[in-house]
């Protein structure tokens, strides 16, 4: 039996716990949990300040997010979305009734390849919902660009991006809205949570007003509205790790330089550049592919070797959502549409990382996988 402590990929980053605790104090003394009360309220004035946008709201989760911007934005027909991406992407457009229509990715960055959206629009098309995947900003220029000519909506789903940048701007001012999530496993977090940013007044009015039912004021409900409002406690786990954003970047980025060097000249084994992507990342995630001709050894194998050992590593995001339901069965055409997507499946898997990891654990991970390899590469005698 291993005895080994348990590696996740996912164990929160926490801010300031002595802070919370006093917030948590002031809630009970407030007897105020919920329906914009003061810790929310500030939470999205702050990362307004933050992100350098003219609203936030607040929300639940990014799914209930990417649904209520969906909603918001009045979409029709079709939405293009990667086919490289958490299931929650896909799933938001879809259960708004909106008919998903993936596009492959750039080999690359992972992220949508900008060259297959145009291919993609037909008459019903209304929106493209890039995503920032891994913290890494879509190429928005040509999203814009392709949006303008065809009269498009274009939402972000930037759940893995909060605090990185793009072209000197915080990723939270492009598109029509972006959504953030501040799950437990985010680089920064709210229990459970997410944001909805814009720069749009009109917009954002409607979703606060979505947000909550619809109402305007007690006893004024003036339109279609949900219950997709954040909880008191939440906004204050989110106030008390705003002020260490910086400590959960270095150190996540301390981390990866780590996995770098440990894993530099493994064969078939290389991990996502961020430095050679550009822009600014908060480097949550440690993104590694095994080739398998390289390597002599396949994805699969080495998270199954890992497991062993009790690191927990991911396959994010197999098996693809367009293989996943209820896509493969909608649209069973869309198959075998999208190379890119499928290798990435078979080949990404997703290391621990995060204030919880440190340079012993990164020299375990790493030592484990290159025990995969050798034992895969050894010629036999
Ligand atoms: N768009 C994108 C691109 C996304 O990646 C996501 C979410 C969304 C949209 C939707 O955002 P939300 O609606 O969730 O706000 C996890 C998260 O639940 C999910 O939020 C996240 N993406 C996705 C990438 O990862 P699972 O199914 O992998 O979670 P789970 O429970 O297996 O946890 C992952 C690892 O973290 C495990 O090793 C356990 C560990 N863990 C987890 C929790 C919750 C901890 O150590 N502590 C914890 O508190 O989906």
């Amino acid at each position: 039996m291993n005895t080994e402590q348990i590696l996740h990929v996912g164990k929160p980053n926490v801010g300031d716990v002595a802070k919370f605790q006093e917030y948590v104090e002031q809630i009970f003394a407030n007897r105020w949990f919920t329906n914009n009360g003061h810790f929310v309220k500030t939470l999205e004035s702050e990362l307004q300040n933050f992100l350098g946008v003219k609203h936030c709201v607040l929300m639940c989760n990014a799914t209930i997010g990417l649904q209520l911007a969906c909603h918001a934005l009045d979409l029709t027909g079709e939405v293009i979305v990667p086919a490289y991406t958490f299931v929650a992407t896909p799933h938001s457009v879809q259960w708004e009734r909106l008919r998903v229509v993936f596009a492959d990715v750039d080999r690359r960055t992972h992220l949508i390849d900008v060259n297959e959206i145009e291919r993609l629009i037909t008459p019903e098309t209304s929106a493209i919902m890039g995503v920032h995947l891994w913290g890494h900003p879509c190429d928005t220029d040509a999203i814009q660009a392709i949006a303008d000519r065809h009269g498009l909506k274009v939402i972000y789903d930037a759940a893995h991006a909060f605090a990185c940048r793009h072209q000197n701007q915080m990723i939270g001012n492009f598109g029509d809205c972006e959504v953030f999530s501040f799950h437990a496993t985010k680089f920064f977090n709210t229990f459970e949570g997410g944001a909805i940013t814009t720069n749009d007044d009109q917009l954002a009015e409607k979703i606060r007003l979505m947000t909550n039912f619809g109402f305007a004021g007690v006893d004024r409900v003036i339109h279609l509205g949900t219950n997709a409002k954040m909880t008191e406690i939440c906004a204050a786990m989110g106030l008390s790790g705003l002020g260490s954003i910086d400590r959960f970047i270095a150190c996540n980025r301390q981390n990866y330089q780590r996995y770098r060097e440990h894993l530099a000249g493994v064969p078939g084994v290389s991990v996502l550049n961020y430095d050679a992507l550009g822009d600014n990342t908060n480097f949550q995630y440690i993104v590694v592919e095994i080739d398998p001709k390289l390597a002599g050894t396949t994805r699969d194998q080495v998270v199954e070797q890992l497991r062993a050992q009790n690191i927990l590593v991911r396959k994010y995001f197999y098996p693809g959502c367009h293989r996943m339901e209820p896509y493969r069965s909608l649209h069973p055409e869309q198959l075998d549409r999208f190379p890119v997507t499928d290798l990435l499946c078979d080949r990404i898997m997703c290391l621990p990382n995060g204030t919880m990891v440190d340079a012993d654990d990164v020299a375990r991970v790493c030592r484990e996988i290159k025990a995969a390899v050798s034992a895969a590469t050894q010629p036999c005698h």
